[in-house]
This record gives C-alpha cells, structure tokens and sequence, in this order.
C-alpha cells in the first residue's frame, strides 16, 4: 500500500492508523497545490478529486475519504480493536461520529477556515460554529478518555489530527481542557510520535 499524504493534513490521520496497527506502506508526498507527487507524478492522475488522504491498494485500487480509508484499514487487523466489529450497533455509533468529524468538524469547519477563498468577513461565523460542535464533543469527552470510550481507535486519530489545526484557525485550545488531556494521552503513543517524525522529516 502507498499513502499519499500531506504533512499535518487529514492524511495524518491514516498514517497514524497504518503504523498503529504495524502495517506494511509506503508513504508519498503529495504537493496539495501543485498537484504533483514527490515521486513526480501528476496527483490528479492518482486521486481526480486532488486531495489527501489517498491510499493505493497492492492490487492498484484508490481509496479516498477519511471515514472510509480508517474503517478499511481497522478491519485489516481488527484484532487491533481501533474500531468496533463491522455490522454491530457500535460500529454503526463509530460511522454515526466518522460522518459528523468528517462534515461538521472537517469541511464545514475546518477546512472553511483553512480556506483563502472564504471572505475574512464569514470567518467569524464558520469559527463560532465550529467551536458550538466542538462545545460538544468537549461534553461528551468529559469523564472518558476517548472518543468512543476508554480504548484509542480510528475516531481519535482522526479527532487528534484536526485538534492540531485549531491553533492556526484562530480557536485557542484552552477553551477545552478536556481536549488539552486528551491531546496529552495520546501524543506519547509509539505511532503517533513515527507518524509525526516521519511527516516533518
Ligand atoms: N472529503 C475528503 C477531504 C480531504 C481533504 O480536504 N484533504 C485536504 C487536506 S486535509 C486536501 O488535500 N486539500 C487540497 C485541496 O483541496 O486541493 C476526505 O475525507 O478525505
């Protein structure tokens, strides 16, 4: 398998998952701007859509998008237990949280604010939005350790790798405490920590 990825970009979320669960990859970076791999190819050949996460298969398939890259790479080791037996009620709750980190946190939030073509003056409203979702995951976080309980999974890598962009979005984390903690716990995580030297390498 070949991760495309970005550096700090939603891509950090897989690659968390891949080394958490010791699978064999190669990591490619991928110019999100100019479209261009570091290997020289045209992104846009490999993934039309133009974004990371992309994730080709040994057999020459693409996957894209976060929630559905995460759950095939959980169920490649579900032994693991980063997410739940697929066709239980618990991974119908882990796909209900994938969707809503994917849509509300993700791209209606996130990425709006990321983004230079948004007029400065809507920011304000997309920021306050943003911080009302995560008013309540911050309320559901209290009294557990992760997002789905007291064990890590595919959510948190994808929650962990969002949180670090709150900072550059002008949302200061200490509104949170709750997410400072959670941070804390799982920054030390052996995959975590490769996963974040290899990207700034
Ligand atoms: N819906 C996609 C969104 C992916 C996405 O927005 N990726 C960003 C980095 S976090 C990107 O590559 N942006 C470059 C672009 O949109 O041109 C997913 O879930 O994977």
């Amino acid at each position: 398998m070949k991760l495309y990825y970005a550096p700090s970009a939603c891509s950090l979320a897989s690659h968390i998952v891949l080394r958490e669960l010791q699978l064999p990859f190669e990591l490619v970076r991928v110019d999100i701007r100019a479209k261009r791999t570091a290997e020289g190819d045209d992104f846009l050949a490999i993934n039309p859509k133009g974004y990371v996460a992309a994730l080709t298969l040994d057999d020459g398939q693409v996957l894209t998008e976060v929630p559905a890259l995460l759950q095939y790479l959980a169920d490649l080791r579900p032994e693991a237990g980063l997410a739940p037996p697929a066709g239980s009620w618990e991974r119908v709750r882990l796909q209900e949280l994938l969707s809503f980190l994917a849509s509300e946190i993700h791209t209606g939030g996130c990425a709006l604010l990321f983004n230079p073509r948004v007029p400065e003056d809507a920011k304000p409203f997309f920021r306050e939005r943003l911080g009302m979702r995560l008013d309540g995951i911050a309320a559901d976080l209290d009294g557990r350790d992760y997002l789905l309980g007291e064990r890590f999974g595919v959510a948190d890598a994808f929650f962990f790798t969002m949180l670090r962009w709150l900072p550059h979005l002008g949302l200061d984390l200490a509104r949170w405490p709750v997410f400072g903690a959670y941070m804390a716990r799982i920054e030390p995580r052996p995959a975590v920590r490769d996963a974040l030297a290899a990207e700034a390498a």
